[in-house]
């Protein structure tokens, strides 16, 4: 039987390695309503491809006849849409509190990922799509990809400073939601399975509460 729920999930040049923290989210999200889909590797410079949805980024989710984009706006819908199964944002308040981690990671814990681990992703990608990606990543960073790796060391401190509050909250409960994951842990989990795909040293060398919390949820989620 053919599965009608379609991800367009970004890939390296070895399709198999899947590290868009964005589309982690949605995945995690679409095994916590026990939805099967599949997935379709896409690279940064196929927008041909998902041109249908209006727009050129991943995420794209093919529901039956529903095209959604945006991982935010694609847990949203998959909560509409099947209510009955268990919630990725619960009662009013942790959807609110869920806008905060969405935030947070996008606006703290996504740039200080992102400048340990650039280097490692343009040499993961297929060699036609470095060229975009040097010149977006670089205009984002403003700091050549070169320069982002020559400044590692002083980048990681920074990067263990963003994951104190996390870490904290984790030795007192066993998961961002609390005794069970939502969609607030698949945002975070996002962001760090990114850096842990395509690091190319241990990114989270010594944080065995947070990588803990990681298998949890994977093993959850049986991925
Ligand atoms: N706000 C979007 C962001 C999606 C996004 O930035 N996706 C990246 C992959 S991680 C992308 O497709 N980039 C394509 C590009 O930069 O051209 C979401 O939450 O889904």
């Amino acid at each position: 039987m053919s599965v009608k729920r379609k991800l367009y999930d970004l890939a390296g040049a070895d399709e198999r390695v899947r590290f868009s923290p964005y589309c982690w989210r949605v995945k995690l999200a679409l095994a916590h309503k026990n939805l099967p889909y599949e997935t379709l590797p896409w690279h940064f410079t196929e927008k041909e491809k998902i041109a249908f949805s209006g727009q050129g980024k991943v995420p794209v989710l093919v529901d039956g006849k529903k095209v959604i984009f945006d991982s935010y706006d694609i847990a949203e819908y998959l909560e509409e849409t099947y209510g009955n199964e268990p919630s990725l944002f619960g009662d009013a308040a942790q959807a609110a509190l869920t806008r905060f981690v969405k935030h947070w990671a996008e606006d703290t814990l996504h740039p200080a990922i992102g400048r340990l681990v650039l280097p490692g992703i343009f040499a993961m990608i297929r060699p036609r799509d470095q060229g975009y990606f040097r010149e977006t990543r670089e205009a984002m960073y403003g700091m050549t990809i070169e320069e982002l790796a020559a400044r590692r060391a002083e980048f990681e401190p920074v990067f263990r400073a963003v994951l104190k509050p996390l870490r904290r909250t984790l030795e007192m409960q066993p998961f961002l939601a609390g005794p069970g994951p939502a969609f607030a842990d698949h945002i975070v989990f996002g962001a760090l399975q990114w850096g842990r795909l395509t690091c190319p040293f241990a990114l989270l060398e010594g944080e065995g509460v947070i990588e803990g919390w990681m298998e949890r949820l994977l093993e959850t989620y049986g991925i």
